[in-house]
């Protein structure tokens, strides 16, 4: 394993922590109806997927996946404002509220969303990745799947294409081992997902420990300058749902408490890479401490100034609309 700076590690655990608080606001502001919409997916245990995954790339890359876009949307480094802002459905949101939860995006991040329908983003990344081949850039694109996107008909053309083309992407299955309460083993004859890249051609990057940050960041480096190059690599990232599918689903993680137990208690991204520090670096727990400070700081500024943030109006609502 490569040698990592105290102060990427420190950003790292920066993000996690991020990530979870801000959720965890948003679970609440939820149930208060200050989030409205039908539904609220929670990224609480894939922390480490995203932050790990996002880190490999530059600015001028590009990113996209489905609901489950909060935790991608901050990782990636969009300011936590206008994202809960978009949460509330308020004009300083990064879509001036007209993209809620399921549909965050930032242009001036490359991040091109945030879908709700499942599988619907990966035609997208493969355009996207085509158009980076088409225009010479030195772009790469990363496109979190679900495992359960992965047995839908869009994931076969889209992957298929990128293989044909040897386009710059990198396709990460988030397998968490169930889309919404159907568990992987009735869903996929394969569950080692990461096979499938065997059939459509491109190169298996295996399987990867989806809680360890430090391990995501490296299989998934390793796979982002392989596509740059040569072409699309399909990444297998285990990871666990911690909140059930939406913030309405209480009952599956209840079904399932032991095995939630298990991971919160022995596999959670963010006490994982809290340990790596503790023991790397004596003395570190006040710098964790006022990191976890600087982070509940962040989340409550961006929950006031959502709240503070204009409702649209009806020109608002109109506006960017195509009308023949
Ligand atoms: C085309 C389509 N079919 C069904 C649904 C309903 N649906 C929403 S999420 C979901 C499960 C997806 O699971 P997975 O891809 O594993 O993602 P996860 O929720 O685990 O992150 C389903 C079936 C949908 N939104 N779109």
């Amino acid at each position: 394993m490569a040698t990592y700076k105290k102060e990427t590690l420190l950003e790292w655990f920066r993000q996690m922590v991020l990530i979870r608080l801000f959720e965890t606001r948003c679970d609440e502001l939820y149930k208060e109806k200050k989030i409205t919409g039908v539904y609220l997916h929670l990224y609480s245990g894939h922390e480490a997927v995203g932050v790990g995954a996002v880190a490999t790339l530059g600015p001028d890359d590009h990113l996209i996946t489905a609901y489950r876009d909060h935790g991608i949307a901050l990782a990636r480094g969009v300011h936590p404002n206008p994202v809960m802002a978009e949460m509330m459905g308020k004009t300083t949101g990064t879509s001036g509220g007209k993209g809620g939860s399921m549909h965050l995006a930032s242009r001036d991040h490359n991040f091109w969303g945030g879908y709700a329908i499942v599988g619907g983003h990966l035609p997208l990344a493969t355009g996207i990745a085509l158009a980076q081949r088409y225009n010479e850039t030195d772009n790469v694109v990363i496109s979190f799947i679900g495992d359960g996107a992965s047995n839908n008909g869009y994931f076969h053309e889209s992957l298929n294409m990128s293989a044909i083309w040897d386009l710059p992407v990198v396709w990460i299955i988030e397998n968490n081992f169930v889309g919404m309460g159907t568990r992987i083993e009735d869903a996929s004859g394969q569950v080692e997902l990461h096979k499938r890249a065997i059939g459509y051609g491109m190169k298996d990057a295996g399987r990867v420990d989806g809680q360890d940050v430090v391990a995501v960041y490296e299989t998934v480096s390793q796979a982002v300058e392989y596509a740059r190059k040569t072409g699309p690599v399909l990444v297998e990232a285990l990871t666990y749902r911690y909140k059930g599918h939406g913030v309405s689903d209480r009952s599956y993680n209840q079904r399932l408490a032991a095995e939630l137990k298990e991971w919160v208690e022995n596999r959670d991204p963010i006490q994982i890479l809290r340990r790596t520090l503790t023991t790397k670096y004596k003395g570190i727990e006040k710098e964790l401490a006022a990191i976890e400070q600087r982070c509940a700081a962040a989340v409550e500024e961006s929950v006031a100034f959502a709240l503070n943030s204009p409702d649209p109006t009806y020109d608002d609502l109109i506006n960017h609309v195509y009308v023949k």
